[in-house]
């Protein structure tokens, strides 16, 4: 290591400008490590730069909620990262390879809150504050080289969000407990799984999402889209691709990759 330590608001922007140049940028473990809170605290000021640009916060994903995603990554906490309005992609529609670094996509369940919800609550709680679940695809993008990080490299780089494709929402009165699902590419199946891997109820998931951002003095207010977690590992994006989630008694979701 060399010259002064970046300050947290440097770091930040060079996470902010990796992921809109789109360039990979090297992993602050080796040049600036990171401590957890500053990681978060990180996280905070790249969202406020984007939200300062008139980005809208849509609501938060969670991260390593499945055993599959720990042991694809080598991570082995939860973490948490914050969605704004731009990283919706349309069901059906499109998302451009040019525009990211090196995009993956993973199979999720996603909430959709009919009231706030934040700190410590129940699983019967959280899901009284649901009004809507939907199967969705996320599309994670490390802004970190070789898609490599340290658990706090990539709470900094936003838990590696880059975008989001919801399904058609649903009561919550299905159980959702335990749903077959797949992941296919141009038809062929390429992650076959089910949503109690994560956690063994996406349910708990929101416990954890509503505990996560009460620590960080936030709530998840009434209309906030909630991602679970990937229930099996991300598969990398190739221009060309179909994308397609089938998800048992939820339907279908997909989007093209060009
Ligand atoms: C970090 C994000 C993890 C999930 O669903 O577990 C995540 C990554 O894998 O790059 O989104
Ligand atoms: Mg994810």
């Amino acid at each position: 290591m060399s010259g002064p330590l970046l300050s947290l608001p440097e770091v930040a922007r060079e996470l902010d400008e990796a992921a809109s140049t789109p360039h990979a940028a090297e992993q602050f473990v080796e040049r600036r490590p990171l401590t957890l809170a500053e990681a978060y605290e990180v996280q905070r000021m790249l969202i406020q730069r984007r939200v300062d640009r008139g980005h809208r916060r849509i609501g938060m994903k969670m991260g390593f909620t499945s055993r599959a995603k720990m042991v694809q990554m080598g991570v082995h906490d939860m973490i948490w990262g914050r969605l704004t309005h731009d990283m919706r992609v349309d069901e059906g529609g499109e998302l451009k390879l040019s525009t990211r670094v090196h995009p993956r996509v993973e199979p999720e369940i996603a909430f959709l809150l009919r009231k706030p919800l934040s700190g410590s609550v129940s699983p019967i709680e959280a899901l009284d504050a649901v009004e809507a679940i939907a199967p969705a695809l996320e599309i994670i993008d490390s802004r970190y080289k070789a898609f490599k990080f340290s658990l706090e490299d990539v709470v900094a780089d936003n838990a590696s969000s880059s975008g989001v494709v919801l399904g058609a929402w649903h009561k919550p009165s299905i159980d959702f407990s335990n749903l077959g699902l797949i992941m296919s590419c141009n038809g062929k199946a390429q992650q076959v799984g089910t949503t109690a891997a994560i956690l063994g109820h996406p349910v708990r998931s929101l416990v954890a999402a509503a505990r996560l951002v009460a620590q960080a003095g936030e709530i998840l207010p009434e209309g906030s889209i909630v991602m679970a977690g990937g229930a099996s590992a991300a598969e990398a994006l190739v221009a060309g691709t179909w994308v397609e989630l089938e998800m048992q008694n939820l339907g279908r979701v997909g989007f093209h990759v060009t």
